[in-house]
Formats: structure tokens, C-alpha cells, sequence
């Protein structure tokens, strides 16, 4: 089971081009959430929310992982089953990277997902609440995302990693949203150690052991190469 824990969240996609959310002129200064990343607001319009993912996938399409993400995917090829990643974000850069067994938490870009049985395949560029499931026909095609008031994916599996963690580390999230927020106080109570690398404290990091403030880009592979070289 994975020693080292880590949670990404939209911070450590900003250097690749990818918005962050709360962040000055994040992307919910300009959407309002509850139109785009609610199960109601697909209901009421799901043009609108398909719009709002289908320009996130196009921008996702073109960005490119950076240092950070290539950091963490050497720390994982290093310590072969010890470095377990769970992202917050829906864009595949750890993957694009060389990281493998990602948890996305709050699912992908890259997935659709029937409203009606479930089922899920690889998403097209530009999707539609119309196209038909190729499983059952039904025109209920939504994005394989996690909306507020929906449960994220790999609770379970997250949940038993937390409780064998050695060490949490989160990276590149503002602590907001739960249950990932929370993670920290699980690691504490299992006797991990803690770390946060962020550009800036994040609303939990109080729970947090250690922190370290600056571009993923600059701190993430400073700690990987400190990790890795024993210090
Ligand atoms: C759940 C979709 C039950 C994907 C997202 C009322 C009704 C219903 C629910 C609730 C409610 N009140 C509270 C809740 C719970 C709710 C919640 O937490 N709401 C918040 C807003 C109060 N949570 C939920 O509904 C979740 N489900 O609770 O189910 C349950 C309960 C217990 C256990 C299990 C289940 C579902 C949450 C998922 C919602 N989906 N998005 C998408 O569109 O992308 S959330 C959205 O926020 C994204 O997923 C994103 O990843 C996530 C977190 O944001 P961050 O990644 O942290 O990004 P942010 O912009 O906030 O911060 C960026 C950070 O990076 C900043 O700190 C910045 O300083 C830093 N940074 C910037 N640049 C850099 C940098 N760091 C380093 N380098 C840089 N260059």
C-alpha cells in the first residue's frame, strides 16, 4: 500500500494553461457553478454545461504537463507502488506525464457518461446531452464528471490509502471543496506525517505539518529531488 499519499488539485494544471477556479479570474468568477457543475443545472440546461466542458476539453487538449507534473510521475517511477495520486482535476497531464493508477476523484474530460444507464465511453471533442448512448440509445449523454451534491469516485480506495499513509502531501488546491479537503485531517488521525506545496496557505493549512509556498513548477520538483536523494 502507498507510503507517500498525494492530492492534486487545479493548482498544479495552472503553469500548464488550465484555469484554476478560485483564483482571480478563476473559472467560477465567470461561470456560476450551479448552472455548469450541478446536476440541476444539467437539467435545466444542458447545452450550457456541455458548453462549459466542451471548451475545457479543447483547452486541456492542447496543454501540456509541466514540471511539476513530470516531477511527480519520476517520484512514482522511482518508489515502484509507494506513491499513490489522487487528483481533484479532470485534465489527464499526470497521465500525459508518465504517471500511471491516477485516482481521478472528480472524474475526467476525457470520459462520457449515459444519464440514463451509466454506461461510459471516450469522450468526443464536442459532446452533446442528444448523442445517443451507445449502450442504450438514450439522448442523455452527460460528461463522466463529479457535480457538487454528486459522490466523488475511489472513496473507498482513498480512504484505505489515507489510513496507511506515511505521509499526505497536497499540492495545488485551495482546500474548499469536501470530502477532499477533509484528507488532511484523515492522514492526521492515521499518524501520517503532512505536507502542503501551494502558491499560497490554503484554507486548511492549519491541519497541515509542514508547508512549503511557491509555483508547483519551482517546489514540487525541489521535493521530489529531496525525497528522492535521501535528505
Ligand atoms: C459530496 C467538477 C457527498 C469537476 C467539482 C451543499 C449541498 C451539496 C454539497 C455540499 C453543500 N455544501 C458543501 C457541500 C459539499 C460540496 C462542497 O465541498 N462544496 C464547497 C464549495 C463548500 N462537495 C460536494 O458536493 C462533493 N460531493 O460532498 O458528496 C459526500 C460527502 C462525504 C463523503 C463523500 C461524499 C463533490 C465535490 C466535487 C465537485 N466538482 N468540479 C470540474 O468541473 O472540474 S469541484 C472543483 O473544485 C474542481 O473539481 C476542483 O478540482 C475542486 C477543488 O478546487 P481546487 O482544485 O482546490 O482549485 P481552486 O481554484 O479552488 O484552488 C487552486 C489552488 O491552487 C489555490 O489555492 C491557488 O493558490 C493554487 N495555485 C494557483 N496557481 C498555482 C497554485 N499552486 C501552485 N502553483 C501554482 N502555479
Amino acid at each position: 500500500m502507498a507510503k507517500i499519499v498525494i492530492l492534486t488539485g487545479a493548482g498544479i494544471s495552472a503553469e500548464s494553461g488550465l484555469g484554476t477556479f478560485r483564483d482571480k479570474d478563476g473559472l467560477w468568477t465567470r461561470y456560476d457553478l450551479n448552472e455548469v457543475a450541478t446536476p440541476q443545472g444539467f437539467a435545466r440546461n444542458p447545452g450550457l454545461v456541455h458548453d462549459f466542458y466542451n471548451a475545457r476539453r479543447a483547452n486541456a487538449a492542447v496543454a501540456h504537463p509541466n514540471a511539476a507534473h513530470h516531477a511527480l510521475a519520476r517520484l512514482q517511477a522511482a518508489l515502484p507502488g509507494q506513491v499513490q495520486i489522487i487528483t481533484q482535476n479532470v485534465d489527464d497531464l499526470h497521465e500525459q506525464a508518465g504517471s500511471t493508477d491516477v485516482w481521478h476523484m472528480h472524474g475526467r474530460l476525457a470520459r462520457a457518461r449515459c444519464a440514463s444507464c451509466n454506461h461510459r465511453w471516450d469522450a468526443p471533442a464536442v459532446m452533446a446531452v442528444q448523442h445517443p448512448c451507445p449502450a442504450c440509445t438514450a439522448p442523455k449523454t452527460r460528461p463522466d464528471i463529479v457535480w457538487f451534491g454528486e459522490y466523488p469516485f475511489h472513496m473507498d480506495d482513498i480512504e484505505q490509502a489515507l489510513s496507511q499513509a506515511d505521509l499526505f502531501v497536497a499540492i495545488g488546491t485551495s482546500g474548499n471543496v469536501y470530502p477532499a479537503a477533509g484528507f488532511v485531517q484523515m492522514a492526521n488521525l492515521a499518524g501520517a506525517d503532512s505536507l502542503e506545496l501551494n502558491l499560497e496557505p490554503s484554507q486548511t493549512i492549519t491541519d497541515f505539518a509542514q508547508a512549503r509556498h511557491g509555483p508547483a513548477s519551482n517546489i514540487v520538483p525541489a521535493w521530489v529531488e529531496e525525497i528522492l536523494s535521501g535528505r
